[in-house]
């Protein structure tokens, strides 16, 4: 075990890995939006913006607002704020924007990603040093975002059932997520041949298996072939997913931005509406809660059956706030037993799961975002000292290893993408500051 009690940092490393973070984001500036990385993700993601402002922000305010006004450029008028947006083309990244077919001016994948964008916002609000900027950005951006979240409820909840559903893996950020397993292996493989670019940049055993590519790709061709018809694709999916994860991270930043709303005298009647929606999630969320392992799961909503393996998207329902004061107990103690689990942490998938692969993308690596997010609930209900656990082991990995996109748990090698946006992100936001 990390003995993490112990790290202590002289200010001559934070400073340069403060440099460092910083040089990363530079260094992945494409002007006005951050790649991921450069050559395996050479385009605008979602969440990874949204995360990435947050490290802008320590450094370049005006440069964290456009990150965020970039990200809204490529809004459907739906509301729908896509996963990724293809501003400028790229041989290195499958598949591309032809392949997605959407058609929009700025060409997009027609899914979204975890909406984290709202709560990176509030915190960018309240951490301004440029007050008037801040307060200007966030009432410009405030009726996008309600209508980007209202677009989360109506199209991705029509019944009113209190939980969101998500049509891609991709769609969760998660993407090889064991908890994806059996809902996608009843989702037919694409008949056309592919070259994958991915295995090009990063060793192909930590990345997704090629049985998994060929759903990813015949859901992509379904959402396309169905026009992009919400109603249609609600009722024909073949992959539906309650997912854990977007729905924590949906229901904090909808508190978030009604919170902001409220402060800046920008409420209306669609916040109201915003406002039952949050209450009906907050009554259907025991549905994806098991009283026997306490623990919230996953939910594949066309067989009606948990997903039943312990993922880290399961510890997000207690940064969203929805869990009972029992469930938070019971979470803080599965966190500092999962903590113990590995050498580092926090595993995207428990160690002791059959599925737990240490080094292949989303089966068990540790994401740095993901650990802030939980580390944030925990300190949010009470449980500082874990909170504070997951802080320094985090730190651990990037004195360690650098700012890579994952990192293996049981060596705390950094794996996928190098100088990563997010990462970097994270580290000035959260570890250095
Ligand atoms: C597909 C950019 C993205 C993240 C996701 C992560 C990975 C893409 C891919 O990279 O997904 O969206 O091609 O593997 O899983 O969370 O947003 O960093």
């Amino acid at each position: 075990m990390v003995n993490s009690t112990t790290l202590k940092m002289d200010d001559t490393t934070v400073l340069s890995l403060k440099e460092l973070a910083k040089q990363t984001l530079k260094n992945n500036d494409l002007g006005g939006y951050t790649v991921p990385t450069h050559g395996l993700y050479p385009f605008q993601w979602n969440w990874d913006s949204a995360i990435t402002a947050l490290g802008w922000m320590k450094f370049d305010e005006q440069r964290a607002w456009q990150e965020i006004d970039v990200l809204f450029s490529g809004q459907w008028d739906n509301g729908m704020v896509p996963h990724i947006l293809f501003h400028k083309d790229s041989e290195t990244y499958f598949p591309g924007p032809d392949v997605w077919g959407s058609n929009r001016t700025i060409k997009s994948t027609s899914i979204s990603q975890p909406p984290v964008v709202a709560t990176a916002i509030k915190k960018m609000l309240e951490t301004a040093t440029d007050k008037a900027l801040a307060t200007e950005k966030v009432k410009h951006l405030f009726a996008k975002l309600v209508d980007y979240h209202l677009w989360w409820y109506n199209d991705r909840d029509p019944e009113n059932t209190g939980l969101v559903v998500t049509y891609h893996p991709w769609e969760s950020g998660m993407d090889n997520s064991p908890a994806w397993d059996e809902a996608l292996n009843v989702v037919p493989c694409v008949d056309w041949q592919y070259t994958r670019r991915d295995t090009s940049h990063v060793d192909s055993s930590q990345r997704p298996h090629k049985s998994e590519y060929d759903r990813f790709l015949f859901l992509v061709d379904f959402f396309k072939r169905s026009n992009f018809d919400s109603k249609y694709i609600f009722d024909n999916c073949p992959y539906k997913m309650n997912d854990i994860g977007i729905i924590s991270i949906l229901h904090c930043a909808t508190k978030d931005l009604l919170i902001m709303g409220e402060n800046l005298g920008l409420s209306d009647d669609r916040c109201d509406y915003l406002a039952q929606r949050v209450e009906l999630t907050e009554k259907a969320i025991s549905t994806l809660w098991c009283e026997s392992s306490q623990f919230f799961y996953c939910r594949n909503v066309l067989t009606n059956t948990l997903s039943m393996v312990k993922t880290s998207a399961g510890l997000l329902s207690i940064y969203a706030g929805l869990t009972t004061t029992e469930q938070a107990a019971s979470l803080n103690n599965t966190t500092k037993e999962w903590i113990e689990a590995s050498q580092f942490s926090i595993a995207s998938t428990h160690p002791s799961e059959s599925c737990y692969e240490p080094q292949r993308y989303w089966r068990g690596p540790i994401w740095l975002h993901i650990n802030w997010m939980i580390a944030v609930g925990l300190a949010e209900s009470g449980y500082n000292d874990t909170a504070d656990k997951i802080q320094q082991d985090t730190t651990e990995l990037i004195l360690k290893s650098g700012y890579y996109e994952y990192f293996n748990p049981e060596t705390g090698t950094g794996c996928g993408g190098k100088d990563f946006s997010w990462t970097a992100a994270i580290a000035l936001h959260w570890l250095l500051d």
